[in-house]
């Protein structure tokens, strides 16, 4: 696929950065396999009348996207995500009848995989003899219930995972999907809560080696990134049910910057979350007003009241589209 394919859009200014970002970004590798991989998943979830396999399709994005500084990269920015929100929303997604495509930063954290230990995860084994192993007694329970739930997901055709690292596989991952899920209409929707790079520095100004500290201080341009959610909105898939997220440290700027995305990016929410509080506490920003989200209790998960509100917009919003009414 052409990486500009799909960017027929009017504002002369984003698509020249749009176009200039995919044309200089290194080609997505296996791009062939991965579209493959997507439109069949899309296919088989595409049936949502009578024996409907799922209700709708939801890409997820999730963790933190890289830039790297170097061709043959050493040296990266980071953007803070742990995947815990995308892995978590994507359990509640498939529990409420979502197939989800999950775009998830390598190496972060997974659907079903919540409650296993990162560091001590050999302490859930025992050897029984030469050939057996089990699982020790007291983490029996949480090992079986992540078991079952994650082969019912994949086995059922309910969960595709794409993964990425940097900001170039993240927005080329994006665009696939996007354009082929926009063959959904409105029973697509977007779940982008994935830290994305504000900033990077183009393929072919970028150093090839390793940068030497013997030169000295390092000044560095970055580019602003295409803000792809316009593209996404516009072009790419223009009747899916988008939702994004906006991070912010100051609560003080939080729902105006979530509003002020809304109305640009023309999202159908922006959930609004600051970082001393995003995970007992998210704000849901529509047009409509806002819905504060918070946990319900210490072993609750605000991601589950959270689905629940989206499902019941998407619907919303499905039985509207059906109507001919038009809704941005
Ligand atoms: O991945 P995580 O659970 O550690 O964090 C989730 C989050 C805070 C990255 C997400 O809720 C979010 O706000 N994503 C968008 C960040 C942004 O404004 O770029």
């Amino acid at each position: 696929m052409d990486a500009t394919e799909g960017l027929e859009i009017s504002q002369g200014e984003s698509f020249i950065d749009v176009k200039s970002f995919f044309e200089s970004a290194p080609p997505l590798k296996n791009s062939d396999s991965i579209t493959q991989k997507v439109k069949e998943f899309i296919y088989q979830n595409s049936q949502f009348s009578g024996n409907a396999k799922s209700v709708g399709v939801v890409c997820v994005t999730s963790g933190g996207t890289t830039v790297p500084l170097e061709q043959r990269c050493v040296r990266y920015i980071d953007n803070f995500s742990s995947g815990h929100r995308g892995a978590a929303s994507t359990e509640y997604f498939v529990k409420s009848g979502y197939a989800v495509i999950f775009v998830h930063r390598r190496g972060s954290c997974q659907p079903y995989c919540r409650y296993l230990p990162e560091d001590s995860f050999l302490e859930f084994f025992e050897v029984l003899n030469d050939s057996e192993i089990q699982v020790c007694h007291p983490h029996a329970t949480v090992v079986k219930k992540a078991i079952k739930e994650y082969h019912s997901a994949v086995n059922g055709g309910f969960l595709l995972k794409l993964p990425f690292t940097t900001i170039f596989e993240y927005l080329q991952i994006i665009q696939v999907v996007a354009t082929s899920l926009s063959c959904l209409g409105p029973r697509g929707m977007f779940y982008l809560a994935a830290a994305v790079s504000d900033f990077y520095v183009p393929w072919e100004s970028m150093a090839k080696h390793k940068i030497q500290s013997a030169a000295g201080p390092l000044d560095m341009r970055l580019t602003q990134v295409p803000k792809m959610l316009r593209i996404l909105r516009t072009d790419w898939a223009p009747s899916a049910f988008c939702v994004s997220f906006k991070l912010e440290t100051d609560s003080e700027i939080l729902l105006q910057k979530a509003e002020s995305a809304l109305r640009k990016y023309q999202m159908h929410v922006v959930v609004a979350n600051e970082l001393a509080t995003y995970k007992r506490e998210v704000i849901a920003v529509t047009l409509d007003g806002k819905i504060s989200i918070r946990k319900q209790s210490e072993d609750a998960d605000v991601e589950d009241q959270l689905i629940k509100l989206l499902v019941e917009k998407h619907n919303n919003y499905i039985e509207c589209c059906g109507m001919g009414e038009i809704i941005t």
